[in-house]
C-alpha cells in the first residue's frame, strides 16, 4: 500500500532492510556505542548473537561430558567445574559478521553495522589441564564444543558446534566460563558454561556447551565447513575465519537526534576517545580524522589492561569551528594488520573492518 500523499519526507521506509533481517536485529543486540567508555562492558550492554533459541537449562541436571580420543570419559557437574583452579579475564569478543550491513551488496543476515563487539571479565577454569586429566590420546587432532543449543541453517539441522586444533584448544587462556563481570553467565550468554578463546571472533566462544569430544580427524560440520568461511567470487569456501582484524571505534561525541543519529557539538575542544583491537597481535597505533579520513593525526594510547582485551585512546580535537565533520579513527596491530578505507566483499559478510565514519555537526554559538 502506497502511504497517502500528504505523508510528510522522511517519515516512511524504503525498501532497505527485509523483515527477516529485522527479526534477526531484534533478537540480537549490539553494544550501544556509547559503552565504549567502559572498559570493561556492564552487563547487558555486552553485544549478543544466537542462531537459534536459548536453552532453558536446569542447571541442577546440567553436565559437561568429556568423550572421545580420551583415555577415559568424564562427566562434571556445575559445581565440580567452580571447584577446579579459576581465572578472571577481561576478553574482548567481536562477532565474525560486524560491518556486514555496511557491505554493498548487503549479505543476508544479521545486519550489524559496527557495534556487535563488547568486553566482559570471564571468570572460569582453564581447558587444557582438563583434557589433560582426561587423558588426551595422541591421535586426537581437534577439540569439539557442542552446544545444548538446535536449529537448521543452510537446509541443516544441527547443535551448534565449533572445534579448534589441539594447539589452539590447549592454549593457556582458553577458558571454560562460567561467569561474566563477576555474575553467573546469563542465559543469553552461554549459562551455565561457554567457551572463551582469546583473540578469535565471536563464533568460536561456544555457548551453552555441554560436549567436549577429542577428534581424530577435523571436524567437518556445518560451522566449520559451510558457515565461517570467506568465499571467493566463484562461491568456493575458501579460507575459514578465525580471529579477529584490528578495528578502532569511537565512542560517539556529542548529542545525537533521536532518529537519525546524526550528532550534534558545541563548539570548543572536544575529547574524542575510543577503544581499539585485534585478535592478531597488541594495538600498535591509532590515528584519528575529523574530516572523513582525508588528513590522520595519532591518538594516544591509555596502559593496556590485558593482552586479551581492548586498548583505550584519546584525541583532543579542537572543534571550535562550526560546520560539518566526518570523525573516523583506525588501527594498526604490531603484525603491521591495517585497518582498511572499504571492506572486501563476500558472500557472508565476514570480517569487514573498514573505517568508521561518524557524521557530527559543530553548532553556531548561541548569538548574545
Ligand atoms: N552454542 C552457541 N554458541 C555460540 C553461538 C550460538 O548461536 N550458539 N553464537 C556464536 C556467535 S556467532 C557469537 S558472535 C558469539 C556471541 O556471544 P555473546 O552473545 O555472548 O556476545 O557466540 C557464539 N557462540
Ligand atoms: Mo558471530
Amino acid at each position: 500500500m502506497d502511504p497517502p500523499a500528504d505523508t510528510p519526507p522522511g517519515t516512511v521506509a524504503s525498501e532497505e532492510i527485509t523483515p527477516a533481517e529485522l527479526q534477526l536485529a531484534a533478537r540480537n543486540h549490539g553494544m550501544p556505542l556509547e559503552a565504549l567508555r567502559h572498559p570493561i562492558t556492564p552487563l547487558g550492554l555486552h553485544y549478543t548473537l544466537i542462531h537459534y533459541d536459548i536453552p532453558a537449562v536446569d542447571p541442577s541436571a546440567w553436565r559437561l561430558e568429556l568423550a572421545g580420543r580420551f583415555e577415559r570419559s568424564l562427566s562434571l557437574s556445575i559445581d565440580e567445574l567452580r571447584e577446579r583452579p579459576a581465572v578472571t579475564l577481561p576478553v574482548t569478543i567481536e562477532c565474525a559478521g560486524n560491518g556486514r550491513a555496511r557491505l554493498a551488496p548487503r549479505p543476508l543476515s544479521q545486519p550489524w553495522l559496527v557495534e556487535a563487539v563488547g568486553t566482559a571479565e570471564w571468570t572460569g577454569t582453564p581447558l587444557a589441564p582438563l583434557l589433560e586429566e582426561a587423558g588426551l590420546l595422541d591421535d586426537a587432532v581437534e577439540i569439539l564444543f557442542t552446544g545444548l543449543d538446535r536449529g537448521v541453517e543452510g537446509g541443516v539441522e544441527q547443535s551448534y558446534e565449533r572445534s579448534l586444533s589441539v594447539p589452539e584448544a590447549c592454549e593457556p587462556q582458553v577458558l571454560l566460563a562460567y561467569q561474566m563481570n563477576g555474575a553467573p553467565l546469563p542465559p543469553q550468554h552461554g549459562f551455565p558454561l561457554r567457551l572463551v578463546v582469546p583473540g578469535w571472533y565471536g563464533m568460536t566462544h561456544v555457548k551453552w556447551v555441554c560436549r567436549i569430544a577429542a577428534l581424530a580427524e577435523p571436524f567437518e560440520g556445518y560451522q566449520q565447513a559451510v558457515g565461517y568461511r570467506i568465499y571467493g567470487p566463484g562461491g568456493a569456501p575458501g579460507a575459514q575465519v578465525t580471529r579477529m582484524l584490528p578495528r578502532s571505534l569511537m565512542a560517539p561525541p556529542g548529542i545525537p537526534d533521536f532518529l537519525t543519529r546524526q550528532r550534534f557539538l558545541e563548539p570548543g575542544p572536544c575529547l574524542l576517545a575510543g577503544r581499539a583491537w585485534s585478535g592478531w597481535a597488541p594495538i600498535e597505533s591509532v590515528e584519528v580524522s575529523t574530516d572523513g579520513g582525508l588528513t590522520w593525526a595519532p591518538a594516544d594510547l591509555d596502559e593496556e589492561v590485558a593482552d586479551t582485551a581492548w586498548r583505550g585512546w584519546s584525541h583532543e580535537w579542537d572543534a571550535r569551528e562550526p560546520g560539518a565533520y566526518e570523525l573516523c579513527s583506525r588501527a594498526v596491530d604490531a603484525a603491521g594488520n591495517r585497518q582498511p578505507t572499504a571492506g572486501a566483499w563476500n558472500l557472508k559478510g565476514y570480517a569487514n573492518n573498514a573505517v568508521e565514519r561518524i557524521p557530527v555537526t559543530v553548532r553556531s554559538p548561541e548569538p548574545g
